[in-house]
């Protein structure tokens, strides 16, 4: 009882509300995760993210790389595959480590959500050791958007916004740094779910006037990107080639295959360089690319970017790409919803042509003779390495391509006749194919289809992220891996030829033992010289529940690069 002159002790006022139980960034961050679907996360821990991953929930699953660039690209690898935006957890500056995946992710339109810790905020002046001293400007230009919260308590929303600026057209990776004293600190409001759409349609007064210019066309041709086959537009690309009845080219170096390679419309892919690629198109009066750049060239060869009396239409749901195109009127929409689109309007037009100029059969004549291409060295060549896995191959198998001087040859003795069975990399920077097949085989496994993978991976190509094999050992993925040992850095010879730079060294690389370095890693590894033992070989690798890496010799051969 209160004496006089003393202040009653106030009963408890039950109007207010009660303090609601303290939830920590961590705990909001890691429930917003697991309503959006990202309970995988692939990462390379640090000390920095210690904080973040502590008593990491029993429903997610953290997929570890020891290096930074397989981190990206295994996460690259199984977000396109699963066709979901992928969460990556890198170490503060070490992100530099990934910085070529990530540009390659960029250029993928991957949706990744790359997060890095930081130092403390309470020491993030000072630049203590693994300071991110830059943490937004350190990923550019490869990011869509690169973040540093301001408070702790906005990293949910931070990563909201994260996942919504990574899935809108076009994808790609975004980053946000995430200092380490965040995690424990409370946040009072439920972190909240949004959705985004992923499509943007095509004016259709625009789609009027490209229908109208393609059915006036005496000899339309058609020129098809990998974003058909990212938004598995296979039907849709081929149902729009019959109904015009144009022949079908697959754009200069796409990282997916967009149109099957067997259908008699099909002509193959366009050179990477303004001359060859403008010869191809001759004859034609209208060309139309969709889902591609105009165009990803690479050397220089100088010449018009389109023969005489071609009129150029283009369509890409990437504004940059619209805009960057040298030549050609663009439409700024999705591919496949314009392609469904053009086709409506098209009607009950009649076919211009049913075939391909360049057949599949005619391309294998011309690149490929005889039963295989012989070395006369004793060597066994990469054509006949391939035609052989091609032999004994589940047509539904899945090809990642790293092996530059080969390409023409893989192209040619192996063509791609199912959707999403095609993969390699939209930027030409090395070592993203090894750790993406990982990822990929992943998905497979994770999804219960279950197709065989398999990695062709060039001798000087599988030194990058050669790491990634010790993640793929450990998931006990049945990935295939071979590698075509020729002792060189055989495209770049093709190069000195092409542009006359004679005497560059640091073009041989002898003495790589892949055999020792696959089996370090904890794959199973063999050298093979024997067309035989290798068909044998691959089989039997789809069957394990451990990688495989077959190390072939070939004989190092200077292809022309056209
Ligand atoms: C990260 C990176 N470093 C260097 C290069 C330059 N480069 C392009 S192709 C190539 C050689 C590839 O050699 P290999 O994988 O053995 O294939 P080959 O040409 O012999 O078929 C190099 C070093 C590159 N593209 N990316
Ligand atoms: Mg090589």
């Amino acid at each position: 009882m209160a004496t006089p002159g003393q202040i009653p002790a106030a009963e408890p006022d039950t109007r207010i509300e009660q303090p609601r139980p303290e939830k920590s960034v961590r705990a909001v961050t890691f429930e917003l995760l697991r309503n959006l679907g990202l309970t995988t996360i692939f990462g390379n821990v640090g000390s920095t993210e210690e904080p973040f991953l502590k008593n990491f929930p029993q429903d997610f699953r953290y997929v570890l790389a020891p290096q930074e660039a397989s981190v990206i690209a295994i996460a690259d690898g199984f977000a396109q595959a699963t066709r979901r935006p992928a969460l990556v957890n890198l170490h503060t500056t070490a992100t530099a480590n990934g910085m070529g995946n990530l540009a390659t992710a960029f250029q993928n339109k991957t949706p990744l959500i790359v997060t890095a810790g930081n130092q403390t905020r309470e020491m993030l002046m000072m630049e203590p050791w693994l300071t991110d001293v830059e943490p937004t400007i350190l990923p550019r230009p490869w990011v869509k958007w690169a973040y540093e919260p301001v408070r702790a308590e906005d990293v949910p929303a931070a990563f909201m916004r994260a996942v919504a600026t990574a899935l809108q057209p076009p994808a790609g990776p975004v980053f946000l740094s995430l200092p380490l004293g965040d995690w424990e600190k409370p946040c009072d409001r439920p972190a909240i779910v949004r959705t985004v759409s992923r499509r943007i349609a095509p004016d259709p007064a625009r789609l009027a006037e490209f229908v109208k210019v393609l059915s006036e066309a005496k000899s339309p041709v058609l020129i098809y990107g990998s974003s058909i086959a990212r938004e598995s537009g296979w039907d849709q690309a081929v149902a729009f080639a019959e109904t015009l009845g144009a022949p079908v080219w697959a754009a200069p170096a796409s990282e997916r295959a967009p149109f099957p390679e067997d259908h008699p419309l099909y002509s193959g892919g366009l050179p990477f360089a303004m001359e060859p690629l403008s010869k191809k198109l001759e004859g034609h009066d209208v060309a139309l690319v969709v889902g591609a750049p105009v165009f990803r060239y690479y050397p220089y060869v100088p010449g018009p970017y389109l023969p005489d009396g071609l009129r150029l239409l283009h369509i890409s749901d990437d504004p940059g790409e619209t805009a960057r195109a040298p030549v050609g009127d663009s439409l700024l929409g999705d591919p496949v919803l314009s392609l469904e689109g053009l086709k409506a309007l098209l009607g009950n037009h009649k076919p211009k042509t049913t075939k391909a100029r360049e057949t599949l059969a005619h391309r294998m004549a011309s690149h490929a003779p005889g039963p295989a291409k012989f070395s006369g060295d004793g060597r066994l060549t990469a054509a006949q390495v391939f035609r052989a896995l091609n032999q004994v191959r589940p047509a539904n198998t899945i090809l990642i391509e790293e092996s530059p001087s080969n390409l023409p040859d893989l192209h040619t003795e192996w063509a791609i006749t199912e959707p999403d069975t095609f993969w390699t990399f939209a930027s030409g920077i090395l070592g993203w194919n090894l750790p993406a097949a990982v990822g990929i085989a992943l998905a497979e496994r994770d999804s219960g289809r279950n197709r065989p993978v398999i990695a062709i991976i060039g001798d000087g190509s599988f030194q990058y992220s050669v790491q990634s094999l010790w993640t793929a050992a450990q998931l006990r993925l049945p990935l295939l891996i071979v590698v075509p040992r020729n002792d060189e850095y055989g495209i770049l010879k093709s190069f000195a030829a092409l542009e006359d730079t004679p005497g560059v060294p640091g073009l041989d690389i002898p003495g790589f033992d892949v055999v020792s370095i696959a089996k370090g890693y904890g794959c199973d590894a063999a050298r093979l010289d024997d067309l035989e033992a290798i068909k044998k070989a691959a089989l039997e690798a789809w069957r394990k529940s451990k990688p495989t890496v077959l190390e072939v010799p070939i004989s190092p051969q200077v292809p022309p690069l056209f």
